[in-house]
């Protein structure tokens, strides 16, 4: 049924709270091989699910139940039918020809593909000076705890073989869903490629992010997460022995 480059099957999921303005210039970036996209729709008070449907009638949508960027994803985690699952934003901020490059880091053996605005050849027009300084501390507190070796935490371009989401085992409901995904992958003994990703400016509308508030939930994550029981870390130290 796939006629794209890769051997598994894809599927994209898109969170989307009052985005129809960006989705077109989103969809029009996915590649043509991606088996399926499934748009988790926020409540959104716009025309943000006409649009999407318009734009790609096999759309699978998918309405959240619970509130925030986190629980939205793990909503559209459950319902994706891929091999492989690639989270993009709907705000134009990911660029869906990257796909290629995540797919094919997890058909080269990789078991999660983190992009990274840090690594060689990534890159932002959007991140703030203050997110920018956060975000490189919480990164830095990760790989400390967790003997990661991660340049960028909190970005949420990334794709996973679905096989692993119980390893994961994901809960929660905001934006430390990337973080959570990033040290539970760790924690599990998955074998994690960055790739390098260039992020652009949010096209329209307003980022529904908050540094502060969010950022304190970030690091409330990554140190209840390090403390919460032995089992993860064993396993990294089993693997490095
Ligand atoms: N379904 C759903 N989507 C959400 C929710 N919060 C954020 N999103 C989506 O998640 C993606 C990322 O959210 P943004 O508001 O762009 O946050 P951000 O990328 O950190 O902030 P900017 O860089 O300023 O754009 C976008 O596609 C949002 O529409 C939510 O509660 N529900
Ligand atoms: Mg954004």
């Amino acid at each position: 049924m796939n006629k794209g480059p890769f051997t598994a099957s894809v599927t994209v999921v898109v969170p989307a709270m009052n985005e129809a303005d960006n989705l077109p210039h989103v969809f029009a970036t996915l590649p043509a091989w991606i088996d399926e996209v499934v748009l988790v729709d926020g409540n959104s008070s716009d025309d943000t699910v006409a649009v999407a449907r318009r734009l790609r009638p096999d759309l699978r949508v998918v309405t959240q139940t619970g509130r925030g960027k986190g629980n939205a994803l793990i909503e559209g985690f459950a319902a994706a039918s891929g091999d492989i699952i690639v989270m993009i934003d709907a705000d134009g901020s990911t660029d869906g020809r990257e796909i290629f490059s995540f797919v094919a880091a997890l058909e080269d053996g990789a078991d999660f593909a983190k992009g990274s605005r840090y690594a060689p050849g990534g890159g932002s027009d959007d991140i703030s000076p203050l997110r920018s300084l956060g975000n490189r501390a919480l990164t830095g507190l990760t790989n400390w705890l967790y003997g990661t070796r991660y340049t960028d935490l909190c970005y949420g371009y990334n794709a996973f073989w679905a096989r692993h989401l119980d390893a994961m085992g994901l809960d929660c409901d905001g934006f430390e869903i990337e973080t959570l995904m990033n040290v539970r992958a760790a924690q599990a003994g998955l074998l994690i490629a960055e790739v390098p990703s260039h992020e652009r400016s949010r096209i329209h509308g307003e980022s529904n992010l908050h540094a502060v508030r969010d950022g304190w939930r970030v690091l409330r994550t990554i140190v209840r997460e390090r403390f919460r029981g032995a089992a993860i870390p064993r396993t990294q130290v089993a693997l490095a022995k």
